[in-house]
């Protein structure tokens, strides 16, 4: 196979993947239990509302539910609101196993675990992410995993896929990330990486490339049309 971007063979390369919406969904789960507090607090909001708080730190998530029900509290009793939620979604999240993980991920990782100048990291913006990837039993193929408790900027701003990068001492022209959000991507493109989106092209349309998901593909095939690009 090919196995090189628009760089030498001999450079550092690393793959760095989004959590929820590429490796598993958990965004059903997200939506659940904001839910569940939305109604708590006398309102509801809809499936296609959830979909903005795709890759949405908890606290500006919870800003927005907010905003939507018309509602304010001090920063104390949202962080309570915070917590309660999260401890409603770790309900769902501790039944989570291998079954829930997205189709053809192992497959990617499989591939990717081969090629020995590819590092795997991960650039979430969740701070249960260590506790998903070891549910789902996936925390062994990560070289780095950069969760929400490790930055100050939420995505669109690229400090955790530049921090992903550094740590594994890798240029971020080198990095391909892999991303299901309209902010994700263009976190990546700020970090100056090649983003591939995992969704629809019309959220998606930024990303260097798009793809519904993993199942039809190979890390092979991502790679080379990647490189027609440049
Ligand atoms: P937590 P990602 C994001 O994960 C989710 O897409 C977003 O809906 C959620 O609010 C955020 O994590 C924070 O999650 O409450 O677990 O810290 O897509 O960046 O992997
Ligand atoms: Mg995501």
């Amino acid at each position: 196979m090919s196995n090189s971007l628009p760089m030498k063979d001999d450079q550092r390369k690393a793959c760095i993947f989004d959590l929820d919406g590429v490796i598993v969904d958990t965004a059903k789960y997200h939506f659940v239990a904001w839910r569940n507090l939305a109604n708590s607090l006398g309102f509801d909001f809809t499936e296609k509302e959830n979909e903005k708080l795709k890759g949405v730190s908890r606290i500006d998530s919870l800003n927005l539910i907010l905003e939507w029900g018309g509602m304010n509290f001090s920063e104390k009793i949202k962080a309570d609101l915070a917590l309660n939620k999260n401890e409603d979604y770790l309900t769902y999240i501790k039944k989570m196993d291998e079954s829930e993980i997205l189709p053809n991920v192992v497959g990617i990782l499989e591939e990717l675990k081969k090629l020995p100048n590819y590092k795997i990291g991960l650039g979430s913006a969740s701070k249960n992410a260590k506790l998903i990837l070891d549910q789902v039993g996936l925390m062994k193929y990560f070289d780095f995993i950069v969760d929400g408790s490790m930055v100050t900027n939420g995505k669109p701003h690229p400090e955790g896929f530049l921090l992903a990068a550094s740590e594994m001492d890798v240029l971020p022209k080198n990095c391909i990330v892999f991303e299901d959000a309209p902010k994700g991507v263009e976190a990546a493109l700020a970090a100056e990486m090649f983003a591939v989106g995992i969704g629809r092209e019309d959220d998606l349309g930024d990303a260097h490339l798009v793809m519904a998901d993993f199942s039809k593909t190979t890390f092979e095939k991502i790679e080379e049309k990647l490189l027609a690009l440049v």
